[in-house]
């Protein structure tokens, strides 16, 4: 195992935790910025640094086709390639595949699907997949998983869990790097806790060191994700990281770290923000509304962040869908306020002040107690 997870404080369900990687010590609960293309849109690697991001996220799946895996191992690896000395994960790229490309098939052997190149029929396999990932090198690798959206029933997603813990033998048996990368595995099973629990216990099994709870965040109603979210920490080992996928919103990160999860990643606060929108304590701040035309305030009065002690919201009215300077400073402050949430989860939680931290989040998000 390449990883150390040591953890520091609890409040009931909720932990933090020192999980140390090959390239970087993490504080959990944990959000990772999403880059596809081996960048984060719009930052350097230097102001992600500033903002305090500790892990990244790269797409095995884009990175594969361009620039290449071959080219990225032969130029030393991703942490070299993008200048990113902290940690990095790569999602396997099924996923991506699937949610992307409606074209996307998978059997048995893989995900085939149609390349966006030069439209000729490509199969990644799991052993593929695990191989390209040695390759790009990240401190995290993801196993590749058959993911069905969690609002389809039926025997699909049967058949997509067993096939999951299938495929993680696979990927395990193809894993060349066990003491530099952590393979984790992902629990599918849809919203059937019967299922999810099989896939669970199956995966515990095979002693990885760190899982994920895949097939959320796809359109379910909040009480079913957060009731599988809280099934599988309840029976996922305590020593080891759990990373729910595809989430989220602050206020997901906030519930689901009070249900015992510690890891997150999610484009939304780069993407809403490529489309004016800022996130702060009391929601969100739509940066096109023609009210903040002339508003002289910042963002938030109450971020510490760069742009918040530098820029106007009227500003930023100005600059944003018309310069690419306008999307830039909106993920460095959404960034930040998401590096600011996790770390404000992880001290309430060592200092005993969780719940109080949590009623005050929720005060500011709903006022009104709705
Ligand atoms: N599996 C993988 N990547 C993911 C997910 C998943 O289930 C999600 C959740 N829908 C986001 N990213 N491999
Ligand atoms: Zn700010």
């Amino acid at each position: 195992m390449a990883l150390r997870f040591e953890i520091l404080g609890r409040f009931n369900r909720a932990r933090a935790a020192r999980l140390t990687l090959p390239h970087f010590v993490c504080e959990t609960p944990l959000f990772m910025p999403v880059g596809t293309q081996g960048t984060i849109k719009g930052l350097t690697t230097n102001q992600l640094e500033d903002i305090g991001c500790q892990i990244i996220l790269g797409n095995t799946y884009h990175l594969a086709l361009r620039p290449t895996s071959e080219l990225i191992d032969e130029l030393g690896g991703l942490h070299k390639f993008m200048n990113w000395p902290r940690a990095l994960l790569t999602d396997s790229g099924g996923f991506q595949m699937v949610s992307l490309l409606h074209l996307a098939d998978i059997t048995e052997e893989g995900v085939t699907f149609q390349s966006p190149v030069d439209g000729k029929p490509m199969l990644l396999t799991p052993e593929e997949s695990i191989q390209i990932q040695n390759r790009i090198g990240a401190d995290i690798i993801m196993a590749l998983d058959d993911v069905v959206k969690t609002t389809i029933t039926g025997p699909r997603i049967e058949e997509a869990m067993y096939r999951t813990l299938r495929w993680i033998d696979r990927c395990i048996a193809a894993h060349k790097r066990p003491k530099e990368q952590n393979l984790f595995g992902i629990v599918q099973g849809g919203l059937d806790p019967v299922l999810r629990d099989i896939c669970v216990q199956g995966l515990v099994e095979r002693n990885l060191p760190g899982y994920a709870i895949g097939g959320l965040a796809g359109g379910e109603d909040k009480d079913s994700f957060w009731r599988v979210v809280a099934q599988c920490t309840a029976s996922l080992p305590e020593s080891k990281p759990r990373y729910v996928m595809g989430v989220g919103y602050p206020l997901d990160i906030v519930v689901c770290s009070a249900l015992g999860a510690d890891m997150y990643d999610c484009v939304y606060p780069t993407r809403t923000a490529r489309f004016g929108t800022a996130l702060v304590p009391e929601g969100v701040l739509r940066l096109k509304h023609q009210s903040m035309a002339d508003d002289t305030r910042p963002i938030d009065s109450t971020c510490e962040c760069m742009v918040c002690k530098n820029y106007t919201r009227a500003y930023l009215h100005c600059l944003v869908t018309k310069d690419a300077m306008g999307s830039q400073l909106l993920s460095y402050h959404n960034l930040y306020y998401m590096m600011q949430l996790s770390r404000n989860l992880h001290s309430s939680i060592i200092e005993g002040t969780f719940p109080k931290f949590v009623c005050d989040f929720l005060t500011k998000m709903f006022p009104e107690g709705n």
